[in-house]
């Protein structure tokens, strides 16, 4: 005897689309969730899926001998540009699997050593910028966390300077990228024959990708041809890594579409951390004031060092709780690689599909408890206390994120430095609207910064021990 999903209500020809806001599709199925429980089915247009938001039946669906991850409607989409990289692909192309043994030593914990400096560097742009601010003044916090996030995957992936702190504007590659992610969600949105109206969209598209690659190529073949200048980054872990099961390297097309990707997945939904996390602070300064207390006791006045950010517990804990709230990637699919059943009684047939909804997940009261809604870091206080079947901001087994170390490292080393420096102040009566694309941010959250203990020292900071001398003797 077998259950049968409860589903959304649908409308005719149109599925169940109207009850989807269209600017916000992953909170329209949060809400749908709390209607209709910890899985139901939603007809889109030509498709059925089907929504899971409970510990449960994650756990089940988490298991890696049935089930594997799909490159669900909106990440296939994303294959135009982002073709079979590591996000993009299925498990079962051998470009996966290559290019998953070549890059795991690039993101390893060992591999941050080599990464820190590079994160100083940007993090500091953006510690003088906010010093130099007029009192007053209203940060816009996603724009400030975007600019440090792209800056730094380009200096750490590819030594290359965006410079975005330098600019007004976003750099053009960045325009293309988010127009084309913008997009591709749409495309995913649109019945088939209203997709095949949109031909200025198209040609922009089209563009937009091969403006994309041409870019990235240009760096690909730049690299090649000077040779390794001793640049510790991922292009030249890409160029120089043989995959130890096949032997092989990486082609250029391949290594075009890892860079592209590193730059999708390693920016929005690293600047919606941080942006959800100061969002978090701003409303909360007990927890502000108790990370200040380890930030001062850990590292003191000075630059975080590597070792300094590993043991900023406390810091790591606050944002372990604003994913666990605001997973900034809220969404993976997984498929089922036999017949089997889930929890609740309900059979799957092979290939069934089955889309994890994370925010959700994450506010499972059953094993969080029944404060969920609130923002308490120390949830996170005991790893054996953590609930980790039900916290994926970073997704599933050998599919979850190669990037985590990476941007755990840099948040961590963000954030430090920025409650090193600044308090925060709330500057407009703020209520939390999240703004959707791939990823999840606060929309039009600003705030004020406030320089701690007077004048910030990093802004004069000297850059060696004997400009310091120099600047002492003046
Ligand atoms: C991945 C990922 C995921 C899964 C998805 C699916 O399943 O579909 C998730 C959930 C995530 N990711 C999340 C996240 C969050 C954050 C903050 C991040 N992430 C970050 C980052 C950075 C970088 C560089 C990255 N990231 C990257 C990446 C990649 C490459 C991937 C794919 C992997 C494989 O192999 O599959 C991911 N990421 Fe992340």
């Amino acid at each position: 005897q077998t259950t049968s999903y409860p589903l959304a209500r649908t409308y005719g020809p149109l599925g169940s689309m109207p009850l989807i806001d269209r600017e916000k599709p992953v909170q329209s199925f949060i809400k749908l969730a709390q209607e209709l429980g910890p899985i139901y089915q939603f007809q889109f247009p030509g498709h059925k899926s089907t929504f899971v938001s409970g510990a449960e039946l994650t756990k089940a669906i988490c298991n890696e001998k049935q089930f594997d991850k799909k490159v669900g409607p909106a990440l296939q989409k994303v294959r135009a540009f982002g073709g079979d990289g590591l996000f993009t692909s299925e498990t079962t192309e051998v470009n996966w699997k290559k290019a998953h043994n070549i890059l795991l030593p690039s993101f390893s914990q060992q591999a941050m050593k080599g990464y820190h400096a590079k994160m100083v560097d940007i993090a500091s742009q953006l510690i003088q910028k906010w010093a130099r601010l007029n009192p007053g003044e209203a940060v816009d916090i996603p724009e400030d966390m975007t600019r440090l996030t792209l800056d730094t995957i380009g200096l750490c992936g590819f030594n290359f300077r965006f410079n975005s702190f330098y600019r007004e504007d976003s750099h053009p590659f960045v325009d293309s990228m988010v127009r084309a992610l913008d997009e591709a969600m749409n495309q995913n949105q649109r019945l088939g024959i209203q997709d095949k109206l949109m031909i200025k969209n198209k040609r922009q598209f089209k563009e937009d990708i091969e403006y994309m690659f041409s870019i990235v190529d240009n760096l690909i073949a730049e690299r090649k041809e000077n040779g390794d200048q001793g640049e510790d980054d991922l292009l030249s872990h890409m160029l120089k890594g043989v995959d130890p099961e096949t032997g092989e390297a990486l082609s250029d097309e391949n290594i075009r579409f890892q860079i592209i990707t590193f730059l999708i997945a390693g920016h929005e939904t690293t600047s919606g951390l941080l942006s959800f996390t100061l969002y978090y602070l701003m409303k909360h300064p007990e927890v502000l004031k108790k990370a200040q207390k380890e930030v001062e006791s850990v590292v003191g006045d000075g630059i975080p060092d590597y070792k300094q950010v590993k043991q900023l517990k406390y810091v790591r804990m606050i944002l372990n709780e604003s994913l666990r709230l605001w997973p900034t990637a809220p969404a993976f699919t997984l498929y089922a690689k036999e017949d089997t059943s889930l929890p609740g009684g309900y059979s799957v047939a092979a290939g069934d599909e089955f889309t994890i909804l994370s925010p959700q997940l994450h506010r499972d009261a059953s094993v969080w408890g029944d404060d969920v809604e609130s923002f308490i870091p120390e949830r996170f206080e005991n790893p054996s206390e953590v609930p980790h079947h039900a916290f994926k901001p970073f997704g599933n087994g050998q599919r979850a994120c190669i990037g985590q170390q990476f941007a755990m490292h840099e948040a961590v080393l963000v954030l430090g430095m920025v409650i090193q420096h600044f308090d925060f102040i709330e500057d407009t009566d703020y209520k939390l609207s999240i703004k959707e694309a791939l990823t999840l941010k606060p929309d039009g959250l600003t705030m004020q910064v406030k320089p701690r203990k007077g004048a910030v020292s990093l802004a004069a900071a000297p850059a060696t021990a004997t400009d310091e001398k120099k600047e002492d003797d003046s």
